[in-house]
């Protein structure tokens, strides 16, 4: 978030020069035109807010117990310990991880600058790592392969196009991007079926996990009435809506649980 406010203002500091060079730039075709993507991340770069919303997921109920994963042989013999499953992670204080939570709703029609910051997902011992990620429109997905053998990455949208490509070796690398906002994207391997992470694609970067402690902090936001949803990939999604002025700073909580 903070990288993309800096690129928010470094973007700005641009459009000044620009126009103040000889005005319309989109229409002379003298003038220099900055590079595409940050040309179009320009045109209305959101005023800089100061309000921020914090809050954690709670837990309901008995935690259930996670699953042991039954991985092939030479996933297996990349790990010490037993692998267990990622699906429900309630933490030692009683939160839970994983959940993705992001505004849903409220910020109206700006449009944000695209982080420069790549997102990186690794595949290590045959696990995505991150589980649950975030991600702006058009910002970089890096992908990883740490393992000293073949994954398959497929990626299952319905709003974006979906990638399915093999990465054979360890080291290989591959980057991509999507076109449209979509929550969430499931993506998994063809080669190992108990692989599997998801990410939030948004059009803006305020959005959060939680993660070992359960907290999650959405700040930088402008002033407004929001509407924030929280996703897990087991238990679904829960909405409040939030108001909150310039400098302020609110907490919520989202429960979810076995029994809910
Ligand atoms: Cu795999």
């Amino acid at each position: 978030m903070r990288i993309y406010l800096r690129n928010a203002i470094a973007v700005t500091v641009v459009t000044l020069i620009i126009s103040g060079c000889g005005g319309d730039s989109g229409s002379d075709p003298s003038t220099p035109a900055p590079a595409a993507t940050t040309s179009e991340a320009t045109a209305d770069a959101a005023p800089l807010g100061s309000a921020s919303i914090t809050g954690s997921i709670s837990f309901s109920g008995t935690a259930p117990t996670r699953a042991r994963i039954r991985q092939d042989r030479e996933c297996t013999a990349l790990h010490e310990a037993p692998v267990l499953s990622q699906t429900v992670i309630v933490n030692e204080n009683g939160t839970l991880k994983n959940v993705f939570v992001y505004i849903k709703d409220g910020l109206g029609e700006r449009t944000f600058a695209v982080p420069a910051e790549e997102v990186v997902m690794d595949q290590n011992g045959c696990v995505y790592a991150p589980h649950v990620f975030g991600i702006q429109v058009g910002q970089t997905l890096k992908i990883l392969n740490s393992d000293p053998f073949m994954h398959n990455l497929h990626t299952l949208p319905e709003k974006n196009r979906s990638a399915n490509v093999a990465m054979p070796k360890q080291g290989d690398e591959r980057k991509q991007t999507f076109r449209v906002a979509e929550v969430m994207v499931k993506i998994k391997c063809d080669v190992h079926p108990w692989m599997n992470a998801y990410a939030g694609i948004l059009d803006h970067s305020y959005y959060d996990v939680s993660g070992d402690d359960g907290a999650f902090t959405i700040d930088e936001l402008p002033p407004g009435t929001y509407t924030i949803e929280a996703w897990h990939e087991e238990y679904g999604v829960a909405t409040q809506t939030v108001t909150i002025g310039d400098d302020e700073a609110t907490t919520i909580e989202f429960d979810f649980g076995a029994g809910a």
